[in-house]
């Protein structure tokens, strides 16, 4: 549907404003909102992020991309409710305990919401006992962590052993991330996932609610 192609088009340039303009079109021509949502705005999303995780295009492009997303979200979003497009998963995400570093944490917000998936965003300084209690909250999937101190990294480690010791255990994973987060890291603490950057969080995320 050439619209849908349009609308893509220019969320990946960031045109928040004509990208509205698009969705209100769409709507009053009578696309349902899951294809504009699939088929105009996360296709567009998607790409900006694989562009993203290949070095093509760079956070500004990526910033730009997510705010005409989300505009375009929004105008959906009451329809989405009643259309009743389930969310393919949730996700509870902050930055842990000690650390206010938010720029990363909030682009993976942005791409795993570009994948359909509900991100519940705790924000920054969040402590295990917090995440936790958020998970079992929102029914989670995932808890998601990230860092950018060596300093506090550690509080990942918190995050698994605190799960370790509830009913919900079985079924929510953890996924790590942030720059001095590594696979070896991931591992030695026990965590399920770890992945380099925002792009892939959001696929990975999505893997495991779908598996
Ligand atoms: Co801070 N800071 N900072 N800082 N800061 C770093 C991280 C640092 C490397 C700078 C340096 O010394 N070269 C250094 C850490 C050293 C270390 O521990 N090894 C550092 C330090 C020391 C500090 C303070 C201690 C400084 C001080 O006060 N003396 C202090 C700590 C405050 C605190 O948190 N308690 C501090 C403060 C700050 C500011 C507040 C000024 C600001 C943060 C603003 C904000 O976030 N709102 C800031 C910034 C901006 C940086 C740098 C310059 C940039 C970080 C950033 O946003 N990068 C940073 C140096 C650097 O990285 N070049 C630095 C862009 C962002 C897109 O990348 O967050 O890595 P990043 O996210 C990536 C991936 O890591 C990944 O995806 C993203 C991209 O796709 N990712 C995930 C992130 N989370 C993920 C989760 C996942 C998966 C992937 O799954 C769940």
């Amino acid at each position: 549907m050439a619209i849908l192609q349009e609308m893509s088009e220019l969320l990946q340039k960031g045109r928040a404003k004509q990208v509205k303009e698009l969705v209100n079109q769409a709507i009053a021509e009578g696309l349902s909102a899951k294809d504009i949502l699939e088929e105009g705005l996360l296709s567009g999303m998607g790409i900006i992020g694989e562009k993203f995780k290949n070095n093509e295009v760079f956070v500004p492009e990526v910033l730009v991309a997510a705010r005409a997303m989300n505009a375009g979200v929004e105008l959906l979003k009451p329809l989405l409710v009643s259309e009743g497009v389930a969310s393919k998963g949730t996700v509870v995400l902050g930055t842990v305990k000690g650390d206010l570093h938010d720029i990363g944490k909030n682009l993976v917000k942005l791409m795993m919401e570009g994948k359909g998936l509900k991100v519940v965003d705790l924000g920054v300084d969040v402590s295990a006992e917090k995440f936790i209690a958020a998970a079992e909250e929102n029914d989670a999937d995932i808890i998601a962590c990230s860092a950018l101190l060596t300093t506090t990294m550690n509080e990942m480690k918190a995050v698994v052993d605190a799960l370790s010791g509830t009913a919900i255990k079985d079924r929510v994973k953890v996924m790590v991330g942030g720059a001095p987060v590594t696979q070896a890291f991931c591992d030695s603490i026990g965590a399920d996932c770890y992945t380099e950057d925002a792009a892939s969080a959001a696929d990975a995320a999505l893997a495991l609610c779908t598996a």
